[in-house]
């Protein structure tokens, strides 16, 4: 990192209502201060449309140059980090090595598990349900689009590819599929309550996780449970995690990574 130039900006390729790009823009929202001698990070947030009206996400551009998944969240800096940087994971990690404070070391064990923990969790099924058309939809978009005679070679097989992936969700929206996203979040909601139990009497502050400083952990729980809160799913979350997560909805913290005030797409 310290050789290059870090004043460069950053474009975070991402969407209002992705959860995964939430995530990673309230890392950023709650980075505090660099260390002396470093830089603060610029991030310009790149928003583009990925539901049925926009797909900006399957374009050639986006499929052939930022990423072949077809997802967002995306971190692009050709001179810092030369390729793009996909998976909300490691560019939240990856802020957190530029502010230190996110990942204390004391704590890092225990937040990166959790943080693969919680990201093992089905957001599409907890969002759109078992009934949803979302998935077939997309499946039938993509493999007309990969039939069209006009296209690149190139396009053809990312779209093919993209295709094999969507398939997966739109062969696994069954009643069990669900049982299990919401037993995973049941399972990990009780893990961090009893992590908050731990924390020195702290119960009228605005604290985080961990006490008063907060970590990548809390960047990536926050935008969850706000998720599941908006969906109504209020059976999986413990009281205190509701009223923690409420506290957060009426901060201008909020407002800056959750553009639209709620991650819920409306065609969800
Ligand atoms: N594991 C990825 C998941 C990214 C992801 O699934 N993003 C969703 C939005 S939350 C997306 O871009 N979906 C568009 C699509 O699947 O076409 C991460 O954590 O960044």
């Amino acid at each position: 990192m310290a050789s290059k130039d870090l004043s460069t900006p950053f474009t975070l390729y991402s969407s209002t209502y992705s959860i995964c790009a939430i995530m990673v823009q309230m890392t950023y929202e709650l980075r505090g201060s660099p260390p002396e001698g470093r830089p603060d990070m610029k991030i310009d947030r790149k928003i583009i449309d990925i539901s049925h009206k926009g797909r900006e996400q399957l374009s050639e551009f986006y499929l052939l140059n930022v990423n072949p998944e077809g997802v967002v969240p995306v971190l692009v800096n050709d001179k810092v980090l030369g390729k793009p940087m996909p998976e909300s994971v490691d560019i939240s990690l990856y802020i957190a090595d530029w502010y230190p404070s996110l990942l204390p070391s004391r704590h890092k064990q225990v937040i990166e598990e959790l943080l693969d923990e919680l990201h093992q969790i089905s957001y599409k099924l907890l969002t759109f349900g078992t009934q949803t058309t979302f998935p077939t939809t997309s499946v039938a978009w993509l493999r007309e689009q990969s039939q069209r005679p006009d296209i690149s070679d190139a396009y053809r097989k990312a779209l093919k590819y993209k295709e094999s992936k969507i398939s997966v969700w739109a062969d696994n929206h069954s009643e069990e599929d669900l049982a299990e996203a919401e037993n995973r979040t049941r399972a990990f909601c009780a893990k961090i309550v009893a992590l908050m139990e731990k924390r020195p009497d702290e119960k009228d502050k605005l604290t985080y996780i961990f006490g008063p400083e907060p970590t990548v952990l809390d960047a990536h729980v926050l935008p969850f449970l706000g998720r599941v809160y908006e969906k109504e799913r209020l059976y999986l979350l413990p009281p205190t995690l509701v009223e923690w997560h409420k506290q957060f909805r009426e901060t201008d913290l909020w407002k800056r990574a959750v553009p639209a005030g709620t991650t819920l797409p409306p065609f969800a």
